[in-house]
């Protein structure tokens, strides 16, 4: 590739993880597309990928595009990772397909299933306290108060502190940028949110029949060691809920903005699951994650060197015009599967069905009582280096 051409200039100065790109990424998506099929971000000195066809071909090669080194920024091999790197996230084959094949089973659809008529309760009771009050708050009300009571529930965690949950993701989603603003403000309480963290993930915390406790059964059966399942519990605690808030909260977001949407998917009701996977491909809440080099290879024509990092835009590829059809139109009729949001290959998310219930049983509620959404005041951003959500959606509600 010609360092010098004009394009590449104008794409290698570019800071993913400042506030102009974060508030707005898809303009600059839209360049690194143009730029190649892998650009250099010569501010980090990594490698970006913003195209589907690169993205899905680097989240299918585990051997060359490793998680050992950190899936952020920070190269684990060359700097101390803020926490204890993850044994399922930031770890490669075989530690992975061990760790792997414990939540494979304990978050299948299938064992995920069993959570559905709970859900929906827990749903239909935030929808009708929601109605009723006819004006709130998108993000708090719902997009948080939801994934905060169902998924702890789930796993098996007491009530007291839970708001330390929303605390750690937003420390674990911004420590994959680098330790820039963001990253300094999430760190500021890091210390007691941690332990509070650390203290729900041993075997005595846990309820006896939630999802957590189903982990230390694999110490039972030999899979796993005692500590290697409270860092399991601490995997679900990490992934489990900001993914879940912040996707919501960008579906609320989406029928907001399209009303006709939203009348759409009212009209037919066996769209919602569909719906949303729409939302996960416009609004992905998930941005971005890194891989690691573990040889020297070509994309494109380009030579990338062994042990670099490379990021891959998750969100950019939802919008390459390469691989979807009007991409920057919201359809819930479209066949959005297919999308990068969830990742693909052998670390693609585990809790995806769970994800998708949260979704079924919030949007499904929602469909039986409100007929519309309307802003009352402009939605707030909160920026982070991974995850892309709102801090605030002013609502107001008609009653179907
Ligand atoms: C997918 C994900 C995000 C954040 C943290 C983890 C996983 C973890 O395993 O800790």
């Amino acid at each position: 590739m010609n360092m010098d051409s004009t394009v590449d200039r104008l794409v290698t100065g570019i800071d993913p993880f400042s506030h102009a790109f974060l508030s707005d990424p898809y303009p600059h998506h839209e360049a690194m597309r143009a730029a190649g099929p892998v650009v250099w971000l010569d501010h980090y000195g990594i490698w970006g990928m913003a195209r589907h066809q690169e993205v899905r071909d680097a989240l299918t090669d585990w051997q060359t595009y490793c998680s050992g080194a950190g899936v952020g920024l920070s190269d684990f091999r060359k700097e101390p990772p803020w926490r204890p790197p993850s044994i399922i996230l930031e770890a490669d084959p075989p530690l992975h397909t061990r760790t792997r094949a414990v939540l494979t089973r304990i978050l299948s659809p299938a064992a995920i299933n069993v959570l559905r008529e709970t859900f929906a309760r827990e749903a239909e009771a935030l929808v009708d306290r929601l109605a009723e009050r006819r004006e709130f708050d998108g993000i708090a009300d719902l997009a948080e108060a939801y994934p905060l009571k169902v998924f702890p529930d789930a796993v098996g965690i007491s009530e007291e502190g839970r708001e330390n949950l929303l605390s750690y993701g937003n420390m674990v989603f911004n420590s994959f940028g680098p330790r820039n603003d963001l990253f300094e403000k999430a760190m500021a309480n890091a210390g007691p949110v941690r332990d509070w963290i650390m203290s729900k993930c041993s075997r005595a915390a846990l309820a006896p029949d939630g999802l957590g406790i189903q982990i230390f059964a694999a110490v039972d059966s030999g899979e796993l060691t005692e500590l290697e399942a409270g860092m399991l519990v601490r995997s679900f605690l990490s992934a489990g809920i900001d993914t879940t808030v912040y996707g919501l909260g960008n579906a609320l977001y989406c029928f907001a903005n399209y009303p006709e949407q939203w009348a759409v998917l009212r009209e037919n009701p066996s769209l919602i699951r569909l719906a949303f996977e729409e939302v996960l491909r416009f609004e992905a809440p998930v941005q971005t994650f890194f891989r690691t080099t573990t040889k020297a290879i070509e994309v494109g024509g380009v030579k990338l060197g062994d042990g670099e990092k490379v990021l891959l835009f998750l969100a950019a590829a939802n919008r390459d015009p390469r691989r979807w059809d009007k991409p920057e139109i919201f359809d819930v009729k479209r066949r959005a599967t297919g999308h990068m949001t969830f990742g693909t290959g052998i670390h693609g998310c585990v809790g995806q069905a769970v994800a998708r219930l949260e979704s079924e049983a919030v949007f499904g509620a929602l469909a039986k009582r409100i007929a519309a959404f309307e802003l009352t005041g402009e939605p707030k951003r909160r920026l982070n280096n991974t995850l892309r959500g709102l801090d605030s959606l002013p609502l107001r509600v008609t009653v179907a």
